[in-house]
């Protein structure tokens, strides 16, 4: 989309298709699902050494990071600088110790949503498992208690209301990599839309 009024430094953050926002669209399919405190956990489990449950205690006592990035949704709207805190996914994999023939991840959230992702995106530095954005703890909408934020896929990757990572050897598709988007997902590359013969 040819954004005239755009300045060239934003411009060239736009992937190609995208638009700008300032608002935050609030996108998922089924409803938002309520947070109870006492029964909530966090696990990452299959292919690991050492599988972990998390308690929401636990989980709200581990150290964060600030990280600034920009998001881009498959339906085209990309929004600037989200100032995302959170725990660095990496940092909690180190201590689970994926095992070597783990090579994918299925992230699970509420309500059997679930999304896959390369390990290797979630071994970089700018994988977080966020529970607060531009400094406020996130709505309800946007994921609370927890969300993953893989700022390098389009935004579907970003699983709302996140409760577990399961790593794996062989990919498996997600909710909507089986209903139509792309399995991989980079902005940059417009990986939007998955073709019959992929
Ligand atoms: N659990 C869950 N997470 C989800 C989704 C969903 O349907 N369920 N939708 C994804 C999609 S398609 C998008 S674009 C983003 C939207 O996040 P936002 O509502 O915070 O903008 O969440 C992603 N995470
Ligand atoms: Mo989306």
């Amino acid at each position: 989309m040819r954004e005239r009024s755009t300045r060239p430094d934003v411009r060239d953050r736009l992937p190609p298709g995208q638009y700008l926002t300032e608002k935050w669209p609030v996108l998922h399919a089924g409803t938002v699902p309520r947070f109870d405190a006492a029964t909530w956990d966090f696990k990452i489990w299959g292919l690991v050494e050492k599988p972990s449950r998390l308690s929401a205690a636990e989980f709200s006592a581990l150290p964060t990071v600030h990280l600034k990035r920009d998001i881009h949704c498959v339906t085209a709207w990309t929004k600037l600088d989200v100032d995302f805190e959170g725990v660095p996914v990496k940092a909690l994999l180190a201590q689970a110790k994926p095992l070597p023939e783990a090579h994918f991840v299925m992230a699970h959230s509420e309500q059997g949503y679930e999304t896959n992702l390369p390990l290797e995106y979630l071994l970089a530095d700018d994988a977080l498992l966020a529970s607060r954005a531009d400094g406020q703890n996130l709505t309800p909408e946007h994921g609370w208690p927890l969300r993953l934020v893989v700022p390098r896929l389009y935004f579907w990757k970003s699983a709302k209301w996140i409760r577990s990572l399961e790593l794996i050897a062989k990919d498996r598709r997600g909710f909507w990599e089986r209903n139509g988007y792309h399995n991989h997902a980079d902005p940059w590359k417009e990986e939007r839309y998955s073709s019959p013969w992929e």
